[in-house]
């Protein structure tokens, strides 16, 4: 038993957190550069202004991937360093960087798995209203297209969008992100739907542009496992994990995965969003429901819950002192058993983990490495639940680590490590974690040596 043969073993990053060059070969801005200025906005005033210099560093990095011995590697295209106006003209000098990059992998035998939004949206279309502007998902569209016609012979794998959970309810909600412009419920809700109905026109016009893509989505969420495994307990954790009511906006599965992998909105969604909903379109619907060839999910963590006799759920506290990570996540491994199988019975779509990781108080040892035993122990506790889902026939076909390498954590910015790769900031200097070698001998196994 045990993992596929084929299973993907991948890493990720995204563009604003590792490629620097913020103001180089005419990108444009992205709200990201804009929101790093702002006093008091980021840890310290760290900006990604020039992060991991991965824009000028590639090589070295691809060169270490292929040393990790990944399958595949997922990272993200910044749009205003292809297109700085957001629209219209195409910043030749920025496009070069991913036909080199991608060129690199392929030679490397690395499939390229490009994210098309990652949260660095370009300043200049924010201007003009953002995803709150009705052609917005024109915008996104051309952009795709633009990504399709040039990139779409080295590059065939894409996600649409990663954590929209996040970039709408962190950015315009809550005030930890870009751009930091708290909106009404109403708003909120256009911007989702606009968000949603640009990811219908990239599919399409993925799938129109280059023959045989693969198209999935990255979205994360709130999640639940049960606290025993007695039915009641497991029906309180499906029951709590596709909840749509009002605690569970904008930060749950089901707002942002039911209209795309079942093509509507959930029904109590519906309900508690009422007075705020925007108007759906004849059409729209249909446009948000393009068939995906896998869906991908970003897991961290999960709470645990039990049925509260009525059926319903309640939340189970986590012991005192319960295990946590240095971002002070807790680590909680049932979740990429529970949620994988969650996910494949509501969405029946291949899954792939796109993001799960650990951020460690990682240095540099006197012996000159650098020992995460933390990091290690934790993707062996998880993996191990992955691969339980698997065996059990939940189709999850592949893996990607957060993070390839230590990079920008967005408003805690150099403060959290993620990476198998340690980043010395100062001299730019790569040091490969215990947990890279760890994770070349997973991959090398085929998990055999979790
Ligand atoms: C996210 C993003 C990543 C993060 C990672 C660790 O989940 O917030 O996709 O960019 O860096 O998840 O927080």
């Amino acid at each position: 038993m045990g993992f596929p043969k084929d299973f993907i073993w991948g890493a990720a990053t995204a563009s604003y957190q590792i490629e620097g060059a913020a103001y180089e070969d005419g990108k444009g801005l992205s709200i990201w550069d804009v929101f790093c200025r702002r006093p008091g906005a980021v840890f310290e005033g760290h900006t990604g202004d020039v992060a991991c210099d991965h824009y000028h560093r590639f090589r070295e990095d691809v060169a270490l991937m292929k040393e990790l011995g990944i399958k595949a590697y997922r990272f993200s295209i910044s749009w205003p360093r292809i297109l700085p106006e957001g629209t219209g003209r195409i910043n030749e000098k920025g496009m070069k960087f991913y036909e080199e990059l991608a060129e690199e992998l392929l030679q490397a035998g690395i499939t390229p798995y490009a994210t098309l939004f990652h949260w660095d949206y370009p300043y200049a279309l924010y201007k003009r209203g953002g995803w709150l502007n009705p052609e917005s998902p024109i915008w996104f569209e051309e952009y795709v297209r633009i990504v399709a016609e040039r990139l779409g012979d080295k590059i065939h794998h894409f996600f649409t969008f990663n954590e929209p959970q996040c970039f709408i309810g962190m950015g315009f909600n809550g005030k930890e992100h870009a751009p930091n412009l708290p909106c009404s419920n109403q708003d909120l809700l256009q911007m989702a739907h606009n968000v949603l109905l640009a990811h219908g026109r990239a599919v399409k016009i993925l799938r129109d542009t280059i023959p045989h893509c693969m198209v999935g989505y990255a979205p994360t969420g709130s999640s639940f496992y049960p606290a025993t495994e007695k039915p009641e307990d497991i029906e309180a954790a499906r029951l709590a994990t596709f909840s749509a009511g009002k605690e569970s906006w904008p930060g749950g599965i089901p707002w942002w995965s039911d209209p795309v992998l079942l093509g509507q909105y959930p029904e109590d969604g519906l309900k508690a969003m009422k007075e705020d909903m925007p108007s759906i379109a004849p059409g729209d619907m249909e446009l948000i429901a393009q068939p995906l060839d896998f869906y991908g999910q970003n897991i961290y963590n999960s709470r645990p819950v039990e049925s509260d006799g009525n059926g319903s759920w309640r939340l189970v506290p986590l012991p005192a002192g319960y295990p946590r990570t240095a971002i002070d996540w807790p680590i909680t491994p049932e979740c990429l058993y529970w949620l994988p199988k969650f996910l494949y019975e509501r969405y029946k779509t291949p899954i792939l983990i796109t993001e799960n990781g650990m951020s460690c108080h990682d240095a540099v040892s006197l012996d000159g490495k650098v020992h995460d035993p933390n990091r290690i122990d934790f993707l062996h506790r998880y993996l191990r639940n992955l691969r339980r889902a698997s065996e059990e026939g939940v189709k999850v076909c592949g893996y990607f680590q957060w993070s390839f390498m230590d990079n920008f954590e967005w408003c805690r910015g150099y403060d959290e490590r993620f990476g198998m790769v340690y980043v010395d900031y100062t001299t730019q200097k790569r040091t490969p974690k215990d947990s890279f070698y760890d994770y070349r001998e997973i991959i090398r196994s085929n998990g055999e040596s979790l």
